[in-house]
């Protein structure tokens, strides 16, 4: 394990001589804005310091693979024969399926624009904007006829229109969020607990929520971490609890959880790290449940990544369905521009988001969520091509 400290003037800048030297692997265990230089507080230079850690066997192993990959098949026998023809058949039918969805999609991509038509452009323009965030055709669908009832009663023309139109849009895309539940972590739970997949931004997220309690509401506040699986997502944790002054227990089996929460009995709120693992392990949470009353001590947060296929974040909320979800955190919204998934996420599963996270740096990188607020982001960007009137 290698762990290296970087100092650059951009985070961005940092990052880029991260992934130089340790590759995309890397674990950014701890970031920071320092200040340098100056007199008396004047001229001080903001420097950004990352630490980050990467195990260089992985990037070996990486490149082993798609080395060995690449070369063609050695061995002939029939076995061999039986199963390239095989993986053949699998192959076609994957392609006739990738064949089907690419034509099922191009006819919804028509049918949506051919539907479009009908409305005047300064209505039609946004909704094109909204499908190509990907927001799902029924709700494009709803929206288009919601604006289209409010267009007929408008009598402004040109800006003041185009002006009118998106304060519609915007009313009618948080006014369709907003029965689901929104916010933040809400301290009515003692446990607050994040799950998902490896990577998709856990710790760093319970980092920032934790910094809110601890720093702003001056909660007494203990963290747990399951994720034992690597060295480095524990050091990660404990790099920030450091910071917060915030005292860590980590959880390899059942008994060293009775114990934490034991040690945690009198604290205000205790924040749990998880590797997504243990979490597909049914004995595991039939076990925790006997601890811990879910439904009533436990708010818990379920991670995406925003960076993550539609598909993939559906079939990861298959994966927790036996958990009983509180709101989604939705992360990486600086690695995108296309916000149209994480709403049909909410709207299909009737699950609202707590936060949205907006990038690396720990506490500031985080926005409570609320549905005016992904309203916005919805149409952020957008502006209308033309004067349409
Ligand atoms: N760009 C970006 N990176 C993030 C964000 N949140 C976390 N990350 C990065 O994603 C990587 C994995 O984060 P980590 O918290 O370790 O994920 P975990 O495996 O789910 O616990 C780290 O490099 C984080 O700095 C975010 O909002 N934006
Ligand atoms: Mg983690």
């Amino acid at each position: 394990m290698k762990v290296l400290k970087y100092v650059a003037p951009t985070m961005n800048e940092a990052m880029k001589k991260v992934r130089n030297d340790l590759g995309d692997e890397a674990v950014i265990l701890n970031s920071k804005v320092t200040h340098t230089g100056g007199i008396f507080g004047l001229f001080r230079k903001k420097m950004v310091e990352v630490i980050a850690a990467a195990d260089p066997g992985i990037e070996r192993e990486k490149a082993e693979l798609k080395r060995l990959k690449a070369q063609p098949p050695i061995t002939e026998d029939t076995s061999f024969k039986k199963m390239q023809h095989h993986a053949k058949k699998d192959t076609d039918g994957e392609t006739v399926q990738e064949e089907l969805k690419q034509l099922k999609s191009m006819i919804a991509s028509i049918t949506a624009s051919n539907e479009f038509i009908q409305y005047h452009p300064v209505v039609r323009e946004p909704l094109l904007h909204l499908q190509a965030q990907g927001l799902h055709e029924s709700l494009l669908m709803q929206a288009g006829e919601y604006l289209q009832e409010r267009f007929d009663s408008f009598d402004e023309s040109g800006q003041a229109l185009e002006d009118s139109v998106l304060d519609e849009l915007k009313r009618f895309l948080s006014g369709f969020l907003a029965d689901l539940p929104m916010g933040g972590v809400s301290y009515k739970n003692k446990y607050i607990n994040v799950l998902g997949p490896t990577g998709v931004g856990k710790t760093t997220t319970l980092a920032k929520m934790a910094a809110e309690a601890v720093i702003d509401k001056r909660m007494k506040v203990g963290f747990i971490t399951t994720d034992t699986y690597r060295i480095a997502a524990i050091e990660q944790l404990k790099t920030y609890a450091g910071l917060l002054n915030v005292p860590v227990e980590v959880v390899y089996k059942l008994e060293d959880f009775k114990k934490a929460v034991d040690k945690f009995k009198d604290y205000d709120h205790v924040f749990i790290d998880t590797a997504g693992r243990n979490f597909r392990d049914e004995k595991y949470v039939k076990d925790l449940h006997r601890i811990i009353d879910f439904k009533r001590d436990m708010e818990t947060f379920l991670v995406l990544s925003l960076t993550s296929k539609e598909d993939d974040m559906k079939e990861i909320i298959e994966q927790f369905s036996s958990i009983n979800i509180s709101r989604y955190i939705f992360t990486k919204l600086d690695e995108t521009s296309s916000y149209g998934s994480m709403v049909n996420i909410m709207e299909r599963t009737r699950t609202g988001a707590g936060y949205v996270t907006t990038g690396q740096n720990v506490p500031e990188d985080i926005i409570e969520a609320n549905a005016a607020k992904i309203g916005e982001l919805l149409l952020k960007g957008f502006n209308y091509e033309r004067s349409s009137v």
